[in-house]
């Protein structure tokens, strides 16, 4: 209760922040896009780690109100990049996953004059499965529209298989704890491989996720996988820092 009302009381106060986490191109490093990540920076506690409050956020209904922030932020921050190929995935909270979502999403975009294509939608199976149809067609819409649809933490649920047709996904998100396994477990790198064929034969992109280590970028690019992202390439920095990497490459 008193973390829902400190919640409320920072969305207001402007203490939330959007950052990014370049994704590359494994063969060239380039950075080809960015997942946006949701930061709080208390006035007496500094930053407040994720793990500590977007769990709360995304059982409380204040996940609808700042989900619908963070989408518009984030088309706003990604209108201002250099490349205009350069695109911006978001998570979604629980909460959106309603009819609502198009009009949020279309007034999102439009309000920064930016292209559906150039923005993501990250869905994990959790969110999918907990949520109705209407959630299910809102998404569904929005793909028409060109909006792309990720899975994300892919291969961690019980549906993902489904799921993929579904919701047609057009990307995948190998979840970290298989990547950063896969180079002493061969069961990591036996369900990495498998993800990368399954992705190849349904025609789906893959960027790996939690990618710490050249060793293990290098590994995923000879087995054919093209994007990645993690703390070797850059952690999420904020909207500035990000501009100077994406200016520095132009
Ligand atoms: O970077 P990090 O520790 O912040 O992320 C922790 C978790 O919080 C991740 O699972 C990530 O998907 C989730 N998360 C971060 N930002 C957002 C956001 O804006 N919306 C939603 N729904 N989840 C987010
Ligand atoms: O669940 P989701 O995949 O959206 O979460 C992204 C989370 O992963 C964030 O908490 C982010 O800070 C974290 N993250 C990003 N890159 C790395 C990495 O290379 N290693 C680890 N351990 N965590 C990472
Ligand atoms: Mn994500
Ligand atoms: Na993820």
């Amino acid at each position: 209760r008193d973390l829902d009302r400190d919640l409320r009381r920072a969305f207001a106060n402007g203490e939330f922040e959007l950052h990014y986490q370049p994704q590359v191109e494994l063969g060239t490093g380039r950075i080809c896009g960015a997942e946006a990540l949701l930061r709080w920076r208390h006035p007496q506690r500094g930053m407040v780690p994720a793990s500590e409050f977007i769990d709360l956020l995304a059982r409380s209904p204040l996940g609808a109100e700042v989900g619908a922030w963070v989408l518009r932020r984030a088309c706003l921050d990604a209108a201002q990049w250099p490349d205009p190929d350069t695109s911006v995935s978001i998570n979604l909270f629980p909460a959106q996953l309603v009819e609502s979502l198009v009009a949020e999403v279309q007034l999102a975009l439009a309000a920064a004059a930016l292209p559906a294509e150039r923005l993501e939608l990250e869905i994990t199976e959790t969110i999918a499965l907990t949520q109705d149809s209407a959630g299910a067609e809102a998404l569904a819409v929005l793909r028409s529209r060109g909006v792309n649809l990720a899975f994300d933490d892919f291969g961690t649920g019980y549906a993902s298989l489904s799921m993929l047709r579904r919701f047609r996904i057009d990307r995948v998100k190998i979840d970290r704890s298989f990547v950063s396994g896969m180079l002493e477990n061969g069961e990591d790198a036996a369900i990495v491989r498998w993800i990368l064929m399954l992705a190849r034969a349904l025609g789906l992109r893959v960027v790996a996720e939690g990618v710490e280590a050249m060793p293990q970028a290098d590994w995923l690019h000879d087995h054919g996988c093209e994007e990645a992202q993690g703390y070797l390439y850059a952690p999420a920095l904020d909207a500035g820092a990000l501009q100077v990497r994406l200016r520095a490459q132009q």
